[in-house]
């Protein structure tokens, strides 16, 4: 494959177009990819990233995103910031620092205003609904039921693969509560001379799992990008007592895809040989199987 990118859940479909559309143009992975995590994180119809993201039990919108170049492994991260529209542009400016490269909280705040990033108060009327609602329940916390993290894994014309990741994280959760979606090895990770990976689900899980470093690793040891998906939920399903919901995108340093699942999963890939195309991952009899869907047929995000 010449260049290809995959991403996760259905609301990941436009921003997989624009990607691919600057891929196939013969564009850099990283604004490739940066351009499909924005476009998810602007639109306010999606109720887990960005722009009316899920509130902590404060009923604030705090934000994680995450940044990595695999042809370099500079690594850029933010964690619980609040007030700010991008969190993965901010994540990739910081991987162009030496130190200070992962900010948690006000000190993000700083960097970011400090360095001109836009601000936006992603708190709308529709996650202070959905706050409201929840607020005084007492909620097991659990990946939103088709509202999750998104990531792109992009591989571009000169074979450098990046992926970048943004989130609200769980819903409810405490305030200052980071996930696994910034920190690299857990829910994202990306080596041009190996592939690329990203985790959506229970963070905390996939802490436990370091899981998109395990996937990468199984890819260097020359499993497939399907295998090395599939084993790495294997082995965190076997090890983790009542792992919650996980699932892990893989794209290998030529383009192919790896997909595994221990709940629905739809995602999108694209690629030189193939327009983007939206799929649903299920677990049947312990193994993902993949089917291509059309649109209407998933009503979630
Ligand atoms: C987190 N992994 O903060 C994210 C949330 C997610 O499906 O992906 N939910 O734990």
């Amino acid at each position: 494959m010449k260049w290809a990118v995959i991403s996760t859940w259905k609301m990941s479909f436009a921003g997989n177009v624009k990607a691919a559309k600057m891929l196939a143009e013969g564009g850099n992975c990283g604004d490739a990819i940066i351009e499909g995590v924005s476009m998810v994180e602007d639109d306010p119809g999606y109720s887990s990233v960005g722009y009316s993201g899920l509130p902590d039990r404060d009923g604030r919108v705090t934000l994680d995103g995450g940044y990595m170049d695999g042809d370099t492994l500079k690594v850029g991260s933010v964690g619980c910031i609040e007030g700010f529209r991008s969190p993965v542009r901010i994540a990739r400016s910081l991987a162009d620092k030496e130190f200070n490269n992962f900010l948690v909280g006000a000190g993000a705040e700083e960097y970011a205003e400090a360095n001109g990033f836009e601000k936006r108060n992603n708190l709308t009327e529709g996650s202070y609904q959905r706050y409201l609602q929840e607020k005084d329940k007492i909620k097991e916390l659990n990946s939103y039921d088709g509202h999750d993290t998104v990531v792109f894994v992009g591989r571009d014309v000169s074979g450098t693969v990046c992926t970048a990741v943004s989130t609200s994280g769980l819903f409810m959760k405490e305030h200052g509560r980071v996930g696994d979606s910034p920190i690299p090895g857990c829910g994202f990770y990306a080596d041009s001379l190996i592939g690329g990976a990203g985790a959506t689900g229970v963070g905390e899980d996939a802490n436990r799992g370091t899981v998109s470093y395990r996937a990468i690793n199984k890819l260097k040891e020359g499993k497939t990008a399907m295998q090395a998906a599939q084993e790495t939920i294997d082995e965190i399903m076997e090890r983790i007592e009542n792992c919650r919901h996980m699932s892990i995108i893989v794209l290998d340093k030529d383009g192919n895809y790896g997909v595994a699942t221990n709940c629905a999963f739809p995602f999108v890939y694209a690629s030189d040989e193939c327009e983007p195309t939206l799929y649903l991952a299920t677990r049947e009899n312990g193994k993902t199987s993949i089917r291509q869907i059309r649109p209407e047929e998933w009503s979630k995000d």
